[in-house]
C-alpha cells in the first residue's frame, strides 16, 4: 500500500523514535562536579553522551575529557574478556580464558592463601577510577566477609579529612558561594578540575560583587579569570594565612565572640600569629606585604569570605598544616555565621558511602592498611602475613601511588598473586595475573553521592555489556558463588545495595525518573562543636621554614598538577584527550630557564636520585621561580628512563594525618636529546 507524504512522514518519525532513545545517567569520574547526563541511543548504539539541562550543576554540559564520554565505551583498546597472564609481569603477555576459568582459577588461589597465609594475607585495593557505589565498593562486602584486610586512608584530600576528624567542617552546599564577597581560590584551579563550580563563583561576583582571588605557585586558567592572582611559594600557605589572621587582629576585622564559641585556644592561636607581621610572612611565602595586608581586609570585610580550598595543596608534608591553618583562619574571620562563608574543600549530599561495603561483615579486630601505602605494603618484610593475593580495582596505582618504582617491584613479586578489574590495559593491569574486564558507565547500573555538591546522582545502563564485560556486582555475584559462600549479602541485587545506601524516606521515585535528587546535609559550623576545636595554625617554628625554600636546596620542586584534558591517568590513553593534553611537558620561569641555559622547547630530564623524567620544556612566567610544573599524569612508556610518570622520582612519605606527599619532589633539569619519543 502506498501512504501519503504526511503518513509517511508521521511514519519515519515514529520508527525514528524507535530506534532512538535517551538514557539518563552520571558521570563515574572522580570529581567535584558529579555531572548528570544524557546518554543518547541509536539503533542500540551511543551516539552522544550530553549534559543534562535541569541539573542545577551540571547545567547542561559536561567538560574537555568526559564530553565524549561514548569514546571511552566504543575504544578499541577496551578489554572484552578476560585473560590469563603468560609472560614475566609487567611484559603484557597475557592469553584470553572464558569467565569460569578466570573466577575458578581466582576463587582456588584465593583459597589457598587463605588456607596457608590466613584471610588477612588477602588485600582488596579500589580508589575512584568509578565514584558509584556499586562499582566502587560492592565487592568490598565480599572482602568483609571473609575477614581480608580492611583498607583506611586516601590518595587524595586526606589532609582534610585528618582535620575533619579532629571536628573542623570543611564542607558545605557550594551552590550558596554564590552568597559570598570576597573568594579565596586557595589552590584550587576550578576551571580545570571542578568547572561547574566555577559558575557559582561568577554568581557571587554579579550578585554580591565578590572579589575572586587565587593564591597558587601557578597562574593557572582560574587564576587568569580572577580578580587577582597572588603567586605563593608552595608548602608555606600557613605562614601567609597567619599573616592574613594577624592583619584581620590587629584592624579590628577579627570576631573574637565567633572564634572563642567555637575553639577552646583561641588565645594560643592569637599568641602563635603574632611573630607573623607582613615583612616576615614575604621572606617565607614570597607575597608582596601590601598584598597581604590588602586580600587580608578584601577578606575581612566581606560579609561573608569565603576560603575555596582545591586538594593540591594538601599533598606535601605540610599538607595537614595547610588545612589546619585554613580552618583557623576561617574560624578567627567569623565568617562561617553566614550562609556561603566558611571553608569548603568538599560538599556532600546526604549518601551512605560504606553502605555498599558491608562493614559489619568484616570479623572485629581485622588489620586494617593504608590504601596510600601499597609499595611499602608489598615490599615489606615484616608485615605479617604478608600480602599474598591482591585484587585491585577502579585504580591505576603504578602511575598514581607514591614511589611508584617500590610499587612495580612489589606488583613483580612472583609470590604475590593479582587480579586486575579494568575498563584498559594499564601499567598496573599488565602486572596481573588474571585481568577481568569491567564495564563503563553506558553499560551499569549505578548510584553515586558527590563529593563536590549536594545532589545524589542514578545511572541507568544505556547498552548491554560490550564483549565478556561485566559490572563488578556480576563478578562478586559470581566469585561469591564459586567459593562457595553462602552470606546472603554476597547475592543482593543492585538495586537494593544502591538502595542501602540511601536514607530512610528518600524519594527514590524521583531520583529514577529524574537521574538526580538533591539530599544536603544539614550545615555545621565550628561554633556547634561546642568550643572545642583545637585552632591551631600548626607553624612548628622559622627553622622548619627555611627548609621550605627549594632554592636555597639547588634544586627546583616538581608540581604535578591536575591535567586539563586527562582525569588523573584516565583518558591517557585515549587518543582524542592525549592529543589535546599534548607531550609530557615542564613549565619553568624564565629565569630558572637561564640560569639553567634551557630554553623554550628543549627536551629535558628532570632527575633526582630515585629517577628520571622525560619531558619537553615550556619557559612561561605562569610558574614561580624556584617551582617547575608538570600537568599531568601519564602511563609508562617502553623506554623506563625517559617514563614521564612523577611518583617515580617521590619518595614514600606521608603526612602525620597519611596523606601521600607526591608534591615533595625535588629534582635538577637538564636538557637532553637522547630519548626517542615521549
Ligand atoms: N581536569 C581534571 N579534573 C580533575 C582531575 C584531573 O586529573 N583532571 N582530578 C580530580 C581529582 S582526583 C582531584 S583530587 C581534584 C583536584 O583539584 P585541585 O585541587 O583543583 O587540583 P590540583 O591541580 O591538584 O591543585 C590545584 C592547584 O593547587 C596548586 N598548588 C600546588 N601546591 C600548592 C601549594 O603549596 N599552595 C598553593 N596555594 N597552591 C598549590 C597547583 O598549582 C594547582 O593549580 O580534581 C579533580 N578533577
Ligand atoms: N604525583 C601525583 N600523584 C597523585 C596525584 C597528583 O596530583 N600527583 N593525585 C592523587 C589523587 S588526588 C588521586 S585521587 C589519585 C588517583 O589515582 P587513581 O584512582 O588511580 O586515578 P586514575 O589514574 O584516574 O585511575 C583510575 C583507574 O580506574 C579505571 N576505571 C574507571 N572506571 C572503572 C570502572 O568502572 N571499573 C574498573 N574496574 N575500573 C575503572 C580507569 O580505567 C583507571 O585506570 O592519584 C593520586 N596521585
Ligand atoms: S569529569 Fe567532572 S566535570 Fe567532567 S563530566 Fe565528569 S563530573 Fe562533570
Ligand atoms: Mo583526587
Amino acid at each position: 500500500m502506498l501512504l501519503s507524504r504526511k503518513a509517511w512522514e508521521i511514519d519515519l518519525r515514529e520508527a525514528r523514535k524507535m530506534r532512538h532513545s535517551e538514557v539518563l545517567g552520571c558521570c563515574p569520574h572522580d570529581c567535584q562536579d558529579g555531572c548528570s547526563w544524557v546518554a543518547h541511543v541509536e539503533d542500540g548504539k551511543v551516539t552522544k553522551v550530553v549534559g543534562s539541562k535541569e541539573h542545577p550543576f551540571t547545567r547542561g554540559v559536561l567538560c574537555a575529557k568526559v564530553n565524549d564520554y561514548q569514546t571511552r565505551t566504543y575504544a578499541p583498546d577496551r578489554l572484552l574478556h578476560p585473560l590469563r597472564r603468560t609472560g614475566a609481569k609487567g611484559s603484557g603477555e597475557f592469553e584470553r580464558i572464558s569467565w569460569d576459568k578466570a573466577i575458578r582459577e581466582i576463587a582456588f588461589e584465593f583459597g589457598n592463601i587463605i588456607n596457608d597465609w590466613g584471610s588477612e594475607a588477602l588485600m582488596p585495593l579500589h580508589d575512584m577510577g568509578s565514584a558509584g557505589a556499586l562499582q566502587r565498593r560492592a565487592l568490598m562486602r565480599l572482602f568483609h566477609h571473609i575477614g581480608a584486610s580492611r583498607l583506611h586512608g586516601s590518595l587524595c584530600g586526606q589532609s582534610g579529612n585528618a582535620v575533619a576528624a579532629e571536628g573542623h567542617p570543611i564542607s558545605f552546599d557550594p551552590e550558596t558561594l554564590a552568597e559570598s564577597e570576597c573568594i579565596l581560590l586557595w589552590g584550587a584551579n576550578l576551571l580545570s578540575t571542578a568547572h561547574h563550580h566555577w559558575h557559582f563563583c561568577l554568581e557571587a561576583r554579579k550578585m554580591r560583587g565578590a572579589k575572586i582571588i587565587s593564591i597558587d605557585p601557578r597562574r593557572t586558567r582560574t587564576a587568569a579569570k580572577c580578580d587577582e592572582h597572588i603567586s605563593i611559594r608552595p608548602g608555606t600557605d600557613a605562614v601567609l594565612a597567619a599573616g592574613m589572621a594577624n592583619v584581620l587582629v590587629e584592624e579590628g576585622l577579627a570576631d573574637f565572640e565567633y572564634a572563642r564559641s567555637a575553639a577552646d585556644d583561641l588565645d594560643a592561636c592569637l599568641e602563635e600569629i603574632k611573630a607573623w607581621t607582613p615583612d616576615h610572612v614575604c621572606e617565607v611565602t614570597g607575597v608582596a606585604p601590601d598584598d597581604v595586608v590588602r586580600i587580608a581586609r578584601i577578606y575581612g570585610a566581606a560579609r561573608p569570605g569565603t576560603l575555596r580550598v582545591g586538594i593540591g595543596p594538601q599533598q606535601s608534608r605540610f599538607g595537614d598544616v595547610f588545612v589546619k591553618s585554613l580552618s583557623a583562619l576561617a574560624i578567627l574571620s567569623g565568617h562561617w555565621r553566614l550562609p556561603g562563608g566558611g571553608l569548603s574543600i568538599e560538599g556532600y549530599p546526604t549518601f551512605d558511602n560504606a553502605a555498599p561495603e558491608c562493614p559489619e561483615l568484616s570479623p572485629e579486630g581485622t588489620r586494617s592498611l593504608h590504601r596510600g601505602q601499597l609499595g611499602r605494603i608489598l615490599t615489606s618484610s615484616d608485615l605479617d602475613p604478608p600480602i599474598k593475593g591482591l585484587m585491585i580495582w577502579g585504580h591505576n596505582p603504578l602511575v598514581n601511588q607514591i614511589d611508584a618504582e617500590t610499587v612495580r617491584q612489589g606488583l613483580c613479586r612472583d609470590d604475590l598473586f593479582t587480579v586486575v578489574i579494568e575498563q584498559f590495559m594499564t601499567d598496573t593491569a599488565r602486572h596481573a595475573d588474571i585481568v577481568l574486564p569491567s564495564t563503563t558507565q553506558l553499560e551499569h547500573f549505578d548510584v553515586q553521592g558527590s563529593w563536590g555538591h549536594c545532589y545524589v546522582g542514578l545511572n541507568h545502563p544505556a547498552i548491554p555489556p560490550l564483549g565478556e564485560s561485566k559490572p563488578h556486582t556480576e563478578i562478586l555475584r559470581f566469585l561469591a558463588k564459586e567459593m562457595g559462600l553462602d552470606e546472603p549479602a554476597l547475592f543482593a541485587d543492585d538495586e537494593t545495595i544502591a538502595r542501602s545506601c540511601l536514607p530512610d524516606g528518600f524519594d527514590w521515585a524521583t531520583l529514577n525518573q529524574q537521574g538526580w535528587l538533591f539530599a544536603p546535609q544539614p550545615r555545621r559550623d565550628p561554633a556547634s562543636m561546642g568550643g572545642s576545636l583545637k585552632m591551631s595554625m600548626g607553624l612548628d617554628g622559622p627553622e622548619d621554614l627555611n627548609v621550605r625554600d627549594p632554592i636555597a636546596i639547588g634544586k627546583l620542586r616538581l608540581l604535578t598538577v591536575k591535567p586539563h584534558y586527562l582525569l588523573n591517568s584516565t583518558f591517557a590513553n585515549m587518543p582524542r584527550q592525549a592529543g589535546q593534553q599534548g607531550n609530557p611537558t615542564l613549565e619553568m620561569h624564565p629565569a630558572d630557564a637561564k640560569s639553567l641555559g634551557l630554553q623554550d622547547g628543549d627536551r629535558v630530564l628532570a632527575q633526582n636520585g630515585k629517577g628520571t623524567l622525560a619531558a619537553m620544556l615550556r619557559v612561561t612566567d605562569a610558574v614561580l621561580t624556584g617551582t617547575t610544573v608538570l600537568e599531568g599524569k601519564f602511563w609508562w612508556t617502553a623506554n623506563e628512563d625517559g617514563s614521564p610518570v612523577s611518583n617515580r622520582l617521590a619518595n614514600s612519605n606521608w603526612t602525620e594525618g597519611g596523606q601521600p606527599t607526591f608534591n615533595d619532589i625535588f629534582v635538577e633539569v637538564t636538557a637532553t636529546s637522547g630519548f626517542a619519543d615521549i
